[in-house]
């Protein structure tokens, strides 16, 4: 019998590392990094694929992406019976809640204000701030999401999630849907963008839902994490200069890398980090992959095959 082929297409990324980890945990199949005109594999880990590719594997079982996010790979067209299975957390998680929750509770304690004033050579204090005055929005309750929320739970701020299902998750108010936007948003001061990028999130974070933060009243602060699309640029940048926002925390962009002209970089409320917030751990990720395509050629089922009706 031949054995399974695992092709690998990594675009911009190198691939050699991924090879040589796959070939260690997957000893009984043949891995090799995908060229055009390269036999059909059986299963594919990819990064970006471009549509060629694709084209090229028509008997794909499992096409193993190496990130969460699926967007750029349901714009593709895919192999009908193919399964598409994004990472499921693999490392990311902890990450995701660290990069939260040191953005939001750098904003909460002003520690850019210190910092500013320890340079010019100032002691000052600031009035504390009442974390319940600070309650934290929290879009998209999936993997990543939650844990998040959990940690964010964890020091006491209050918690509100907004998932397109109704959630029981300790220390976090559940709102869900459509029907649940308005609320959730007029709930939450800070808002933390953790969905993914669907027809339906698309431009999510606009001017009548980040001006809905807090009550409509000043004060709000975005977190974005999740894909440079969800958000208007135009529009957050109107609400931060008239002051109904006080800043954004912004890890994802529309185009990446971000443009040399865009107004983020130089934006005085803005922080932007380079899509750093959870990055793909290569030894969690391949031990992952690896006993998903074991258990998909044993018949059982695997976590995180992606719904391409639903997006996500
Ligand atoms: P999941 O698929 O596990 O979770 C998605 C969540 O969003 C679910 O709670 C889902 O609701 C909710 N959701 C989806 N559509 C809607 C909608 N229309 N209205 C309300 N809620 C909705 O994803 P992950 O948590 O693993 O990842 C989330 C996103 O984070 C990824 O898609 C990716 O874009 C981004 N990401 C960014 C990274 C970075 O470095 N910046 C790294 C990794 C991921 P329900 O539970 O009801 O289905
Ligand atoms: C992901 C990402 O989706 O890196 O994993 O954004």
């Amino acid at each position: 019998m031949n054995p399974m082929r695992i092709t690998v297409c990594l675009t911009d990324l190198r691939p050699e590392s991924w090879i040589e980890g796959l070939r260690a945990a997957l000893p009984e199949a043949d891995v090799e990094v995908w060229s055009p005109g390269a036999a059909p594999a059986d299963h594919a880990v990819v990064w970006a694929p471009p549509q060629r590719f694709l084209d090229e594997q028509p008997h794909l079982r499992g096409l193993f992406n190496i990130g969460a996010g699926v967007d750029a790979l349901l714009r593709l067209k895919l192999p009908p019976q193919t399964r598409v299975v994004r990472l499921d957390d693999a490392g990311m998680s902890v990450q995701m809640a660290e990069y939260v929750c040191h953005a939001l509770i750098r904003h909460f304690r002003e520690f850019d204000g210190y910092e500013a004033e320890a340079r010019e050579g100032r002691w000052s204090y600031r009035k504390p701030r009442e974390r319940q005055d600070f309650p934290v929005g929290i879009m998209g309750l999936g993997v990543l999401g939650e844990r998040v929320a959990r940690a964010v739970a964890q020091f006491e701020f209050p918690v509100n999630g907004w998932s397109r299902s109704p959630k029981a998750i300790d220390g976090v108010r559940s709102f869900a849907g459509e029907g649940g936007l308005d609320a959730f948003l007029a709930a939450s001061r800070v808002l933390v963008c953790l969905l993914p990028l669907t027809p339906d999130t698309r431009g999510i974070l606009r001017r009548e839902t980040l001006g809905r933060l807090h009550g409509g009243r000043p004060g709000g602060y975005l977190i974005n994490v999740a894909r440079g699309a969800h958000l208007v640029d135009d529009d957050l940048i109107a609400l931060l200069d008239s002051g109904q926002l006080a800043g954004a925390m912004l890890d994802v962009f529309e185009v990446e890398p971000l443009p040399a002209g865009h107004p983020f970089w130089r934006h005085p409320k803005i922080t932007v980090t380079p899509h750093a917030s959870a990055r793909t751990l290569r030894d969690e990720s391949i031990a992952q992959i690896a006993g998903k395509i074991r258990a998909m050629e044993r018949g059982e089922p695997v976590a995180g095959v992606v719904d391409a009706q639903r997006g996500y």
